[in-house]
């Protein structure tokens, strides 16, 4: 079974392309199609902002589509960046600039900085939205440490843990992580719904 991944991100498309190794599914990716046109992510939440990724995309490429939208929800900062995750610092900004800014509207709390990464992840094939949701809680650092993962990783210490997201393998981010973790259920609700077999 072909199935798009609407997204961008290419750490993201690592990610579930490693969860769905095993599985009946090939997964495509944008760059498989010409002239995608952009989706505008304006929706106020994780679910309006995913479903309309998957929608959009399914209405060009006619073929099944998952899509995930994701984030950083920081206490200290009444949940920012939320959906604003991926441009904090900026249209175009790098992650590098991303995590300096959420450094410098972090300085000055009373620590631990507690935050989570939430992920909403959607399949659409043109009938009704299969959605699933995962979370992982945790806290931010005061420096960046590690190479693995993207974005907003190196300054992640999941809770239970003493390294950051970027120092820990893709095989166990995926196992704790937000976006592991609404996957497999999104998986597990598409074999119930007899959409997929493995
Ligand atoms: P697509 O919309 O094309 O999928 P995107 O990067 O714009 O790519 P989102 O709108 O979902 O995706 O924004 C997610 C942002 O949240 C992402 O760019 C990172 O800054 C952050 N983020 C999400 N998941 C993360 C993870 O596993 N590790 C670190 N940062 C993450």
């Amino acid at each position: 079974m072909e199935i798009v991944f609407a997204t961008s991100n290419k750490g993201k498309f690592k990610e579930v392309n490693k969860l769905f190794e095993n599985s009946e599914i090939i997964i495509k990716s944008l760059s498989d199609f010409d002239s995608i046109a952009e989706v505008i992510e304006d929706k106020d939440t994780f679910e309006g902002n995913a479903q309309k990724k998957a929608k959009e995309i399914f209405e060009q490429v006619k073929i099944p589509v998952i899509a995930d939208d994701s984030g950083l929800v920081v206490e200290h900062l009444n949940g920012e960046p939320g959906v604003y995750s991926a441009r904090y610092a900026g249209e175009n900004c790098s992650y590098a600039d991303n995590n300096k800014k959420l450094l410098s509207e972090l300085s000055g709390f009373e620590k631990p900085n507690k935050a989570k990464f939430v992920c909403w992840a959607v399949y659409y094939d043109g009938n009704d939205f299969i959605n699933a949701q995962g979370e992982v809680n945790g806290e931010i650092t005061e420096q960046l440490s590690g190479t693995g993962g993207f974005g907003y990783d190196p300054l992640f210490i999941p809770d239970g843990y003493s390294k950051t997201m970027a120092e820990i393998s893709p095989e166990e981010k995926n196992q704790i992580s937000h976006r592991g973790k609404a996957f497999r259920e999104l998986k597990a609700k598409l074999i119930q719904k007899g959409l997929l077999h493995s």
